[in-house]
């Protein structure tokens, strides 16, 4: 007794030829796989980890899947305890292989019968099947029939089928509900074994059925001890399981209908397995179905919203005041211009000036460049003490408004990438600082030139005091004889007094004038010394905050590029 519903991977009669028929399920399956390969390796530690664990393991089950034999169709018997998968399966292989009866449950591990060995071992191996449980039938003997019925002919050899009798799934025994579990994520092809008194069975239907809705072309529905039954309950049985599967989202279920005990339906069984082992197609549908269905897991994983690719300029620099501010570049500065100041009266002064304050001292001064020194050394050979508060909310400001339209995953994410590096701020930043000492140690060439014309001023001014004493000593006390005539002229005492006024006065001009200069340079010699500093925080803000967030940026744009795409080529 069979309903008439869509076949379960009907083999077209040049389908049955193995080889052409496999490509048209498998076109797709691998630029599928390495898409979602690439969505795993984008949304790693990114995203929902559950989501991304679900994603590697069905990677890894389709690699090792497609690896082994392609000949052969892995078909699981599932369903409650004493609806009659272990009755079927003895019926399908047309020997009592697995033993049925009375005591629920019945079946504890899982039973494999093989039709055609070759190549079966790995994929057993694989599906950890216990060797006790092992079974192996030649096709032959299909074909002449076993207790399944009479000969079905060569096309409908079941060569290649994988049957596995699962326990049952719901179980008083944890260890039963594992082992389904297990295979039912493995099985090329699932068929749910229901019986007419618990085929609505809440566990199977909210457990297994409705979350695999989008399998139905690899569920098959066998609702089997339909002898049970009189024919227009049958009918009606099927008429309300049908509407319940449609209710959970199983589209055109396929269900048939046995006894395994009368063995009406059976023929129609195998015929249908017949169908999809010859076909080779639900191997790779199964995969097909098990990646339509993650994707649509990812539909909430990005926004729709375009995604900045940088961070822009604004922020960018607002970032970088703040790390100046926290480094306290403004403060250096301010130091550095103060220090300018007393250094270039170093050169600049008048000489006498300097030598004096030297023999008096100049507590006050002494103590300010005392204090300039300590303040700059340590500005600039320490990491920057940048206030921690201070740098947290610059490193939040700078992604914070990039990031409002992207889903919360992401924007931890990219938030964390731009505090990925934040340990090294402080060194980078005392860098920046430490970068401008040699700009900052530099004397301009100007000094010098009025340090030497100080020092040109000062000899004129002691050689004509010296001369002056000259004439005091020849012209005007007589005291000796003048070694040159002009050394002792009284007559010149005017012009040479003239000339030692003129080099103090042009000395003191100079030292005047160039203290006026200073002050003017200080700011200017400050101002750059700070712009130098300025681009050395910007670089560190680039490397340590802004280029992370930005690659977390790009790698969301491809995530959501490849996962868009993925979600849009799903079947609707
Ligand atoms: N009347 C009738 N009885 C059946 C049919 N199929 C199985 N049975 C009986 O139902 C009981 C349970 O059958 P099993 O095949 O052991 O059931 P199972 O689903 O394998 O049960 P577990 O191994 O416990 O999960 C046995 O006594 C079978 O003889 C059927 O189609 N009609
Ligand atoms: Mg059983």
């Amino acid at each position: 007794m069979t309903t008439t519903t869509p076949p379960v991977s009907k083999a077209s009669p040049e389908q049955t030829d193995a080889e052409s028929a496999v490509p048209s399920a498998a076109s797709g399956l691998a630029e599928r796989l390495d898409t979602l390969n690439r969505i795993v390796v984008l949304g790693d530690g990114r995203i929902d980890e559950t989501l991304m664990t679900d994603a590697s393991d069905l990677l890894d089950r389709a690699g090792q899947r497609l690896r082994l034999s392609g000949e052969h169709t892995v078909v699981a018997l599932a369903g409650g305890t004493g609806s009659g998968k272990s009755s079927l399966f003895n019926a399908v292989c047309g020997l009592e292989l697995s033993p049925t009866g009375l005591r629920r449950p019945m079946t504890s591990s899982a039973h494999a019968c093989v039709w055609g060995l070759d190549g079966a071992g790995p994929l057993l191996d694989w599906l950890e099947i216990d060797p006790r449980h092992r079974y192996a039938r030649a096709s032959a003997l299909d074909r002449t029939g076993g207790q399944a019925g009479p000969a079905a002919g060569p096309m409908n050899s079941l060569q290649g089928l994988v049957l596995l009798d699962l326990p049952d799934h719901d179980s008083i025994r944890a260890a039963h509900i594992a082992e389904v579990d297990k295979y039912i994520r493995v099985a090329d092809l699932l068929i749910w074994v229901l019986d007419p008194q618990k085929y609505a069975d809440f566990a199977v239907h909210r457990r297994y059925l409705e979350p695999l809705a989008g399998h139905t072309g690899v569920t098959l529905i066998v609702l089997n001890q339909v002898d049970r039954l009189q024919t227009d309950e049958v009918e009606e049985c099927v008429k309300d399981l049908r509407r319940l599967l449609e209710a959970e989202g199983l589209s055109n279920p396929h269900i048939l209908t046995t006894s395994a005990a009368s063995g009406a339906g059976i023929e129609g069984f195998r015929e249908v397995l017949t169908d999809t082992v010859a076909a080779r197609q639900a191997r790779l549908e199964r995969l097909v179905a098990d990646i339509d269905r993650l994707t649509k897991r990812f539909e909430g994983q990005y926004a729709d919203a375009e995604p900045p690719s940088t961070i822009d300029d604004k922020r960018a620099a607002s970032l970088v005041e703040a790390l100046a501010e926290a480094a306290g570049v403004p403060a250096v500065a301010e130091a550095m211009e103060s220090a300018y100041g007393l250094r270039a009266l170093d050169y600049v002064g008048w000489p006498l000036g300097r030598i004096a304050a030297r023999f008096h001292g100049d507590p006050l001064r002494r103590m300010r460049l005392g204090e300039l020194r300590d303040e700059l050394r340590v500005a600039f050979t320490t990491p920057v003490n940048a206030q921690q508060a201070h740098v947290d909310n610059a490193l939040q400001n700078v992604t914070d408004g990039v990031i409002r339209d992207l889903p919360p995953s992401w924007q931890r994410s990219v938030r964390d990438a731009g505090r990925s590096q934040a340990e090294e701020l402080p060194e980078a930043l005392g860098a920046s600082l430490r970068d401008v000492v040699p700009g900052f140690n530099q004397v301009p060439a100007w000094w010098w030139v009025v340090r030497a014309w100080q020092y040109l001023l000062l000899t004129g001014a002691a050689l004509s005091l010296i001369w002056l004493g000259a004439i005091l000593a020849f012209g005007v006390l007589e005291l000796g004889h003048a070694p040159i005539g002009i050394a002792g002229d009284t007559g010149v005492a005017t012009y040479v007094g003239l000339l030692f006024l003129c080099t103090l006065g042009l000395g003191a001009l100079t030292a005047s004038a160039a203290r006026s200069m200073i002050a003017l340079s200080s700011v200017k010699h400050s101002e750059r010394m700070e712009e130098q500093m300025r681009e050395g925080v910007a670089a560190s803000a680039r490397t340590l905050v802004i280029e992370p967030a930005e690659r977390e940026l790009a790698v969301y744009t491809s995530f959501r590029d490849e996962t868009g795409r993925a979600i849009r080529a799903l079947p609707s």
